[in-house]
């Protein structure tokens, strides 16, 4: 039996698995290169351990604030340094986000993600209308996510007191391929945002994307910088690259969905207990491709016919494969957030 499913004590919850932050990454690298069904199987064990495997969350995703990002991300359609086609928005109105977040809870998402494309948060009138967003979508008894670049300890103390459930911040790949991606800001930069989210007392949503040219050795390597943050990030988003028209990424080399099936099932053994979604990239995954992420252990999916600025499946095609696998929407307040 391997490490990461030896027996412990059970705990109060009927859990025999304890949460470890001390991975090696020998030891990431050894689950992750299993045999893909053994992986598989050893991930929806523990999956069933730490969730109700009927349910999975339906999150929402609103851009807040579109375009013109000085960064230099080489995946993102909104740098201002990429000719993408993405239209720049000013900071939307707080209504029109209330309004939105309205319709998605409505349509069965119990988590609202606005995102910025900015650098970093700076203190001022949209960052004050940022946080009236973040109480008006906390009032509609929704998850509220907020992701807008990098944050210091009293913005995210400012976020909290205004009711945010997570912040999504991502490492991306590992420490070695980051370079390569993005050079306007460090890898310890992300830390260091990860941390102020924390301190706040705020849940801290930390994934990555693949298909980017990483390899196998970048992908452990993410997985190992992520299982290895204590306590785990809450909510892990996995998303595969969308590649878009203008950006230094928009020919990388597919990558299979084994693969993305795979970082999935070593992220769900490493995280047991968070939550891992199955985030950008659905809409060239075939539907057997998205209930093969399930079983590994993906319980969450964003919904709707956009992401940010690329889109998603239609809502009647994701409601098709949810009936169809008998899953039911996760309500709020049912899982770990
Ligand atoms: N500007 C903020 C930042 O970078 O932290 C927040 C918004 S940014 C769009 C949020 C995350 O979306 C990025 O960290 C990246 O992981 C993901 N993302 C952006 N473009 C993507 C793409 N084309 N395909 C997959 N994921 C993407
Ligand atoms: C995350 O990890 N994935 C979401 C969310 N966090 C903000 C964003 C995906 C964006 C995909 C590209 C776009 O639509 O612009
Ligand atoms: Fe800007 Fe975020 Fe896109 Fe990077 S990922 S270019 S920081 S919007």
């Amino acid at each position: 039996m391997s490490e990461s499913c030896v027996p412990n004590a059970v705990d109060q919850l009927g859990r025999g698995t304890a949460l470890r932050y001390d991975w090696t990454r020998d030891s990431v690298r050894e689950i992750y290169d299993r045999p893909l069904l053994d992986l598989i199987f050893a991930a929806q064990q523990v999956h069933r351990e730490f969730h109700d495997p009927a349910r999975i969350q339906l999150c929402r995703l609103l851009s807040i604030k579109t375009g013109g990002c000085p960064e230099d991300c080489g995946y993102c359609p909104q740098s201002a340094r990429y000719d993408t086609g993405v239209q720049n928005q000013p900071l939307m109105a707080v209504e029109e986000v209330r309004r939105a977040a309205k319709r998605a809870r409505d349509e069965g998402a119990s988590r609202f993600c606005m995102g910025a494309a900015w650098r970093e948060v700076r203190d001022g009138r949209d960052f004050d209308t940022v946080l009236e967003m973040v109480r008006a979508v906390a009032s509609l008894n929704l998850e509220v996510c907020c992701t807008l670049g990098m944050l210091t300890d009293d913005q995210a103390q400012r976020l909290a007191a205004a009711g945010l459930t997570a912040y999504n911040h991502n490492l991306d790949t590992s420490p070695e391929f980051y370079g390569r991606i993005i050079s306007t800001r460090r890898y310890e930069d992300r830390l260091r945002t990860i941390q102020a989210v924390r301190r706040a007392g705020i849940t801290v949503c930390c994934g990555g994307i693949i298909g980017m040219g990483e390899s196998d050795e970048d992908r452990i390597g993410l997985l190992h910088q992520l299982a290895n943050l204590e306590p785990h990030p809450e909510s892990v988003p996995i998303n595969m690259l969308v590649r878009v028209h203008g950006t230094p990424l928009a020919d990388a080399e597919l990558v299979d969905a084994l693969v993305l099936a795979r970082t999935i099932a070593t992220a769900r053994l490493l995280m047991p207990a968070s939550m891992v979604r199955l985030s950008a990239g659905r809409n060239s995954l075939s539907r057997e491709a998205v209930s093969l992420c399930l079983l590994a252990g993906a319980n969450s999916i964003f919904v709707g016919e956009k992401l940010l600025t690329t889109p998603n499946p239609e809502r009647d095609k994701d409601d098709r494969l949810l009936r169809d696998l008998g899953l039911q929407a996760l309500e709020h307040g049912q899982g770990p957030s």
